[in-house]
């Protein structure tokens, strides 16, 4: 059975997942509010690592300046009395109404300049605090009727904000490193930057580009219909995975944010034995939120459920991999064969070209009726998953 989670595991949790009042839209809270240093207090006790916030988690919005540095101050002080750590930061730009049309892509220019020096504020503390990621999610930038939104001109200022906040990093020497978080819907019908696709590809036209990364959340993927893994492959491939956050979901509906494995396991285990193998090294953050039918007990239970899946996932992942039956199924599977590239070292188009066996006498019937395999892989995976094998 796997050990008990250590600050070596790198796990993190957003302030706002274990504070959650589990306000809904349907009923109110059923949870008292959580004090922040309580938070790290319990989080540590349980063997996190580390702490994420939105401003406004830590300091409700229109706090004055007195008010602002007491929440700091209890904040930092539960910090050195337990050792955890701020990795990341974030910026709440969607629950004032001042944010209803969205912030760096309001149509109404005066809250655009408005959120970006909210965001810069942010920052300051950010770094203060140790941070080297700030998320930018853009959970209110879209519309719900497309005559409301010019979406190229909505781009245009998306880009102008994210360089704009960039360049303050660079000014200041925060040496703050960005992460776009994508998200299809909710809480507007459409929203901007919907896919870690969309993010990939709007990044690579920024002014600062390698400061600038993605944060893909399991749901969210999954809201869309994607295969989060496959996501998370692309992400690595193109160096850009930059932070992540876990949960669980069950297919594409509302964003359940389940803990981490309670959605779609298979999926969980697959996204472990990547994040295990594939050379991430970044925090390993859990954005869910604990049941609403549960209490302060159940909150805890759940942060602890969330760390637990994860380690059990890479015990069975590193046991996947271990298992001769298992690399030789691979190999069966032309697994491997996939890292060889196409045409040989040094080969010419003309030779290729050339080359009769690749093409005029190559056996194509032969070829074509060849099993892969995939399902006893498969199977293999699942009976590690559930144990069946060593
Ligand atoms: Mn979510």
């Amino acid at each position: 059975m796997a050990d008990k989670p250590t600050r070596e595991d790198r796990f993190s949790f957003g302030l706002w997942t274990v504070g959650w009042r589990a306000n809904d839209p349907f009923g109110d809270a059923t949870r008292a509010a959580l004090d922040p240093a309580e938070a790290v207090r319990r989080l540590s006790e349980l063997g996190a690592w580390g702490i994420t916030f939105h401003d406004d988690d830590l300091i409700p919005f229109g706090s004055d300046a007195a008010a602002r540095d007491g929440h700091i101050g209890r904040f930092k002080q539960a910090l050195e009395e337990t050792g955890l750590v701020v990795p990341m930061v974030t910026t709440n730009l969607f629950g004032h109404p001042i944010f209803k049309d969205g912030a760096l892509t309001s149509n109404d220019r005066s809250v655009r300049r408005f959120a970006l020096r909210k965001v810069m504020r942010n920052m300051d503390l950010a770094a203060e605090l140790g941070a080297s990621t700030y998320v930018l999610w853009g959970g209110r930038e879209g519309s719900e009727t497309d005559a409301a939104k010019d979406v190229a001109a909505a781009l245009d200022r998306y880009r102008e904000g994210v360089d704009t906040l960039a360049q303050y990093s660079i000014d200041q020497g925060y040496g703050l490193r960005f992460a776009i978080e994508p998200k299809p819907n909710e809480p507007r019908g459409d929203i901007l930057l919907p896919t870690i696709g969309h993010v990939l590809s709007f990044v690579s036209t920024l002014e600062h580009h390698e400061l600038v990364g993605v944060n893909p959340e399991v749901g969210h993927e999954q809201m869309a219909g994607l295969n989060f893994v496959h996501g998370i492959g692309q992400a690595l491939w193109q160096g850009k995975l930059f932070h992540i956050d876990l949960n669980g979901q069950k297919g594409p509906r509302y964003d359940q944010d389940l803990v981490f494995g309670h959605g779609d396991l298979l999926s969980a285990f697959f996204l472990v034995d990547l994040l295990e193998h594939g050379g991430y090294d970044g925090p390993r953050h859990f954005d869910y939120k604990p049941l609403r039918t549960e209490d302060t007990d159940g909150v805890w239970a759940s942060a602890a459920a969330n760390m637990r899946t994860y380690l059990l996932l890479k015990e069975r992942a590193a046991a996947f991999r271990a298992d001769p039956e298992v690399q030789a199924a691979l190999e069966a599977s032309r697994v491997p064969e996939l890292s060889q590239p196409t045409l040989a070292p040094g080969e010419s188009v003309a030779a290729f070209r050339a080359d009769r066996t690749a093409f005029e006498d190559f056996d194509v019937e032969a070829v074509a009726r060849r099993g892969y395999g995939y399902v006893d892989l498969a199977q293999l995976a699942l009976e590690h998953l559930v144990g069946a094998r060593g």
